[in-house]
């Protein structure tokens, strides 16, 4: 069993969850990293010795496979999710709103309830939870993602209320526009589209969003963050940016 304080990333195969988790490795933490893509999971994780592991967040069967022998985490990062579609209400896809609330709402909750007797007994573990400015203001097109990362925001202001007490800390991140496979993924593929959403403006990196997640977990032992709203210089809110 190594030393290290271990670090758990959900998420962790691509953009903002594996610049985590080799952020987290650098600040000398052990990792256990989740995703549904495990080649692409390794590439990440290989280099600094982590332990790559199956994970859907939308099975609580996978999450209890995936929690399996972790006795004692120290951090927790629900990072897996994203959005699907920029649709009207009128044109909601409901399996896309479906799919959106379980892997960003139930699979937060699905991972955390397995993990808090682990994070319990870090004295104390710490849960960061990646939320949004999409959790902060709704915009057109947004609704079914708007709702999820509203949701996340609740979900993490309950934690800090239930835990109160407890060793247990709690933080969510909500960054704005950050170039990763997001776009890509909410527009089904579509590479033009996805590019047109990060043209004429410097977005956040991945590597951005960690640096604050590490910042949060490396407080003293009696600082909490709750939680930090970060978007590139460029944007003002989730409708206001500014292009060259
Ligand atoms: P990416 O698409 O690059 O990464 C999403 C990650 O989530 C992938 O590793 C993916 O892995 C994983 N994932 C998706 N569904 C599941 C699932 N069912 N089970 C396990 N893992 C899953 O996007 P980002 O890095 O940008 O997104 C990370 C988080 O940041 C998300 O919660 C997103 O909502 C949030 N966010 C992103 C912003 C942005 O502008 N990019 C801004 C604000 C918040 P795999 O497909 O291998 O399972
Ligand atoms: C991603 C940021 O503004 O595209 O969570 O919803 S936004």
């Amino acid at each position: 069993m190594s030393e290290r304080k271990i670090a758990v990333v959900t998420g962790a195969s691509s953009g903002i969850g594996a610049a985590i988790a080799r952020d987290l490795a650098a600040h000398g933490y052990h990792l256990i990293l989740g995703a549904r893509r495990l080649d692409k999971l390794k590439e990440v994780g290989t280099p600094f010795g982590a332990d790559c592991r199956h994970l859907d967040v939308t099975s609580e069967q996978s999450v209890t496979e995936f929690c399996t022998s972790l006795n004692t985490v120290s951090v927790l990062v629900n990072n897996a999710g994203g959005a699907l579609g920029l649709d009207s209400i009128e044109n909601a896809v409901e399996e896309d709103w479906q799919q959106m609330y379980d892997t960003n709402v139930l699979g937060l909750m699905r991972v955390t309830r397995a993990l808090i007797p682990a994070l319990e007994a870090a004295n104390p573990g710490h849960v960061v939870n990646i939320g949004s400015i999409a959790g902060r203001e709704a915009y057109p097109g947004g609704a079914g993602y708007n709702a999820a990362k509203f949701a996340v925001k609740a979900i993490t202001q309950v934690m800090r209320m239930e835990w109160l007490g407890r060793p247990i800390k709690v933080t969510e991140v909500a960054p704005g526009m950050v170039e990763t496979e997001f776009s890509l993924v909410r527009f089904k593929g579509d590479e033009e589209r996805a590019s047109k959403v990060y043209s004429g403006l410097t977005p956040l990196s991945a590597a951005d969003v960690a640096d604050a997640v590490v910042w949060s977990v490396t407080r003293p032992p009696h600082v909490n963050i709750d939680e930090i709203v970060m978007k590139p210089l460029a944007q003002a809110s989730a409708t206001m940016v500014s292009r060259t």
